[in-house]
């Protein structure tokens, strides 16, 4: 398939100034008129070419005049017209099929025939599944929305932009209108039609708007929206007062839908959910699913300024509006929760998620230089890594200079479809400085590695530190000029304490810490005054998404973990020294890494200083998927029985006795309150239990089973089962039919109960698999269903779906095949699965490559699985 290149970009050669699109909504068939307004760049003289895909085009028209069949030619997904020019307007008519429409791109059906609703998803490339237009982000367009249909079968009929009246038509069908006053791109068009109730707030924004907030959802769910609508309110009032950025329009429309590709998306004035990130309740969602709500929420609003107001030129800038609405969003909630828990939440996803990634063969810069498929490079290094760049940014200019500098990209932005330049431009300007050498970081994949020597000298007092960048290397390139890496640093006394920092050549003051950039491939810093061989604390709170190499003894790390007040830091030292302790463990001739981490977490535990939730992750080694990728002939059962090892090792430290005496101190306080001792208390009476199992599995077993039934929320319920299932325990079967019983008419906590038995260790997962696909509430229609099933099989179980007898393998790709027919965004993101099979042991390697090329071979294969399939193959 033809790759879109970046260096190819050329822009629009025809516009469109204003757009009135008239539907008549139908589950089966809906019509729709488009007239379209064109602008022509004078400078160019391409004939009027739209993008459509799959359109029934039922008429043409051009300045008012039905267009002979030779005016026009629609072939390979484009509609070339004969005739326009400068000012024409462009009327199409087209036939949809919602219900047929099971790639959830477009305009399509949520839920059943009978009671569901029809929706639209246009990002990124979907509003030429509804009408013929340039759909691409630099088109930016007025939108007046006028929708009809049946009054009884869709009450509620939505779209974005302000209320333009609504009124009766004759045969017990209605109407409404939306226009929306501010140009914008057409993947931020969205409709919503069908049977919702809502729940309403009255909000006035800083600078006095009166904006109505609706959130609309089915009825049986309506009730859990209430804590969206909360965080919804906080958001708006956070970026008023953290960016002066005000809401613009007279609504602000959310909905929930159970099928959808992702997350959710920001349609201006229009957003539409994944019931996963809208829906929160006591008994169906967990702590960490609230987080997700209030953190989805916040980045879809967001987006109104970084995304909407301000767009993407074309989509390799797609991290402009991601990667920074990431950060605003990554912001908000450290401001709303605990920040240092939120650091090294974010930290360990990006290790889990976006390092993998950028390490194996579908690695692409932050901006990527060519693509096939649009939807395959919504990814973690987009997202997430490009959010670690603008915190650089962020950590670089300060507080009032990250501030001045967003006023000025907001301003000089304002209205426009914007480029990565732009961004470092306007930030760079406001503070009198150039940013352009952090577009290096933007340019290239794989992630770099830091490299760090101190040296003492008594005689002198002086700690020379010695830092040296390595670019990720890339076969048959040159070398890359270095990047700037912000190392955030502090240095430690032998005692815990901080030691004042006297760097040679910078201005003095009485710093503990602070803040150097790396420039150069290597560089010495001389720390002078130094009373004692200190202990360096580098890159705090992760200053730069960077592989630090540093060679701590076991005790230095100790040291760090016990002493460090940098929360993230201190937790960094922990995972540092778990790997160590891991690596003790694999190689079996040492021990010292072993005894320094369960003595220093030992002492933790007792302490009474030490918050819960800091105290449950301390508890946690990096993760399986984590320990992998220092390997090179992975083996994930090998790692998965050795990881167990390890924890079994600090649960013995720790003590049955003090591990019982913790859970039963912290069961006496069980309550479903949110607020964060609660949550906390949550969290370490999870780890503290999964320890235990290690210990005594029947006793904890029983604890278990205890803590299920009695659980007063789905967090101790889930975190109970999750304990009864990944142990194989008796007491498992009998959890399991409870929860599916109790659950039976909540899907998305049925999807827990699918995840939890998928994520179930070793080899019996597979089966477990097979079974429950035969499960009446099994669909592959369902995204989520998908994702909680299979999804948490092959990316979330590395020792179930890696079989030496590669079952896993050739299970994912029959599977991959199904999926692709109906939903080709479901069946790629499944396929980054096999990201990493290259580093697999022989024999799963061989296995695994197998089943790749037979899944390559296949004939038919949408763009999206081929190009991920490609790419994973090379
Ligand atoms: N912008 C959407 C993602 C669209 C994905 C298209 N395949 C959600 C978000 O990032 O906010
Ligand atoms: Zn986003």
């Amino acid at each position: 398939p033809a790759l879109i290149r970046l260096s190819d970009y050329r822009a629009p050669a025809w516009r469109v100034e204003t757009v009135a699109l008239d539907f008549d909504l139908g589950i089966d068939a809906s019509e729709l008129c488009a007239r379209l307004l064109l602008r022509r760049d004078p400078a160019q003289d391409a004939p009027l070419r739209l993008d459509g895909e799959d359109l029934q085009l039922l008429s043409i028209s051009l300045d008012g005049l039905q267009l002979p069949a030779t005016a026009y030619r629609y072939a390979d997904n484009v509609l070339e017209v004969d005739g326009a020019h400068d000012g024409s307007v462009l009327e199409t008519r087209v036939r949809l099929r919602p219900a047929a429409n099971t790639a959830l791109e477009g305009l399509y059906l949520s839920g059943s025939r009978e009671s569901g609703f029809l929706l639209t998803q246009c990002e990124a490339e979907g509003f030429r599944h509804i009408t013929f237009f340039p759909d691409r982000p630099d088109v930016q367009a007025r939108y007046s929305v006028t929708l009809r249909a049946d009054r009884e079968r869709f009450p509620v009929l939505l779209a974005g932009g302000n209320p333009d009246g609504a009124g009766e038509l004759e045969g017990g069908r209605h109407w409404a209108r939306f226009v929306d006053p501010h140009p914008k791109p057409s993947y931020l068009f969205a409709l919503v039609a069908g049977r919702l109730e809502k729940l309403e707030r009255d909000y006035v924004t800083a600078d006095g708007r009166p904006v109505q907030l609706k959130i609309w959802a089915e009825a049986d769910v309506i009730d859990r929206c209430h804590y969206a609508m909360d965080a919804l309110e906080r958001s708006m009032r956070w970026d008023e007062q953290t960016y002066g950025r005000n809401y613009d329009l007279d609504v602000f429309h959310v909905v929930a839908t159970n099928d959808f590709n992702m997350g959710a998306m920001e349609n201006k004035g229009l957003n539409i959910f994944n019931a996963k990130y809208l829906l929160a309740d006591p008994d169906s969602s967990t702590d960490e699913e609230y987080r997700h709500v209030e953190a989805v929420v916040a980045h879809e609003y967001f987006h109104n300024w970084s995304g909407n107001r301000v767009t993407c030129r074309d989509w390799f800038q797609l991290s402009l509006k991601e990667g920074l609405t990431v950060f605003r969003e990554q912001s908000f909630s450290a401001d709303m929760n605990s920040a240092p828990l939120k650091r090294i939440e974010d930290v360990a996803l990006l290790r889990r998620a976006q390092f993998p990634e950028d390490a194996g063969p579908l690695a692409h810069p932050v901006r990527p230089a060519q693509y096939s498929e649009i939807n395959n490079f919504y990814t973690a290094t987009v997202y997430e890594k490009g959010s670690e760049l603008v915190r650089m940014l962020a950590g670089r200019l300060g507080r009032d200079g990250f501030r001045r500098g967003m006023d000025r990209y907001f301003e000089r932005n304002d209205g426009r479809a914007a480029t990565l330049e732009d961004f470092l431009g306007a930030l760079g300007e406001a503070n009198d400085t150039d940013l352009m050498p952090y577009l290096a970081w933007y340019g290239q994949a794989g992630t770099p590695r830091l490299k760090a020597r101190g040296h003492y000298d008594p005689a002198r007092r002086e700690y020379t530190l010695t830092l040296a960048q390595h670019a990720p290397g890339v076969a048959g390139k040159e070398p890359r000029p270095p990047l700037p890496i912000p190392v955030k640093l502090a240095l430690f006394a032998r005692d815990g304490t901080m030691l004042p920092l006297h760097l040679q050549g910078a201005a003095s003051g009485n710093l503990h810490e602070r803040v150097v950039v790396l420039t150069r491939t290597e560089q010495s810093l001389v720390f002078t005054d130094v009373a004692s061989e200190p202990v360096p604390s580098l890159l705090r709170g992760f200053s730069a998404p960077v592989i630090l190499e540093c060679d701590y003894t076991p005790a230095e790390l100790a040291l760090l973990l016990g002493h460090d007040v940098d929360g993230f830091n201190r937790w960094e030292a922990g995972q540092q020294l778990a790997t160590r302790a891991y690596e003790d463990l694999r190689d079996g001739d040492a021990t010292h890494a072993l005894h320094a981490w369960c003595d220093a977490l030992a002492r933790l535990f007792d302490s009474e200083a030490i918050d819960d939730a800091l105290l449950a992750d301390l508890l946690t080694p990096p993760g399986e998927i984590e320990l992998a990728e220092r390997e090179t002939a992975i083996d994930p059962q090998h790692i998965h029985g050795l990881r167990q090892d390890l924890q079994r090792h600090l649960a013995e430290r720790l003590g049955a006795d003090a591990l019982y005496r913790r859970y039963q101190a912290l069961a006496g306080h069980t309550t479903i309150e949110l607020d964060a001792p609660s949550q906390a208390r949550r969290r370490l009476k999870r780890r503290v239990l999964e320890l235990l199992h290690l210990l005594d599995a029947e006793g904890a077993c029983l604890l278990a089973a205890a803590q299920y039934r009695d659980a007063p929320g789905m967090t101790d319920r889930l975190a109970a089962l999750a304990v009864l299932v990944r142990g194989h325990a008796d007491a498992a079967a009998g959890a399991l039919l409870d929860y599916r019983q109790r659950y039976a008419d909540n899907t998305l906590a049925l999807d827990k109960w699918f995840s939890v038995q998928a994520q179930m260790p070793g080899e019996p997962a597979l089966e477990r698999v097979l079974a429950l696909e035969k499960d009446a509430a099994f669909t592959p229609k369902n995204p989520n269903r998908v994702q909680s099933l299979l999804g948490a099989f092959v990316r979330g179980n590395p020792s179930g779906f890696h079989r030496v007898d590669g079952a896993g393998y050739r299970l994912l790709i029959e599977r991959l095949i199904t999926l692709d027919s109906l939903n080709p965004q479901v069946a790629a993101r499944l396929a980054t699965a096999f990201n990493g099979w290259q580093r697999l042991e022989p024999k799963r390697r061989e296995a695994a490559r197998l089943a790749i090329a037979e899944l390559a071979g296949h004939v038919g294969l949408s763009r999206n699985l081929a190009e991920i399939i490609g790419n994973v193959l090379n």
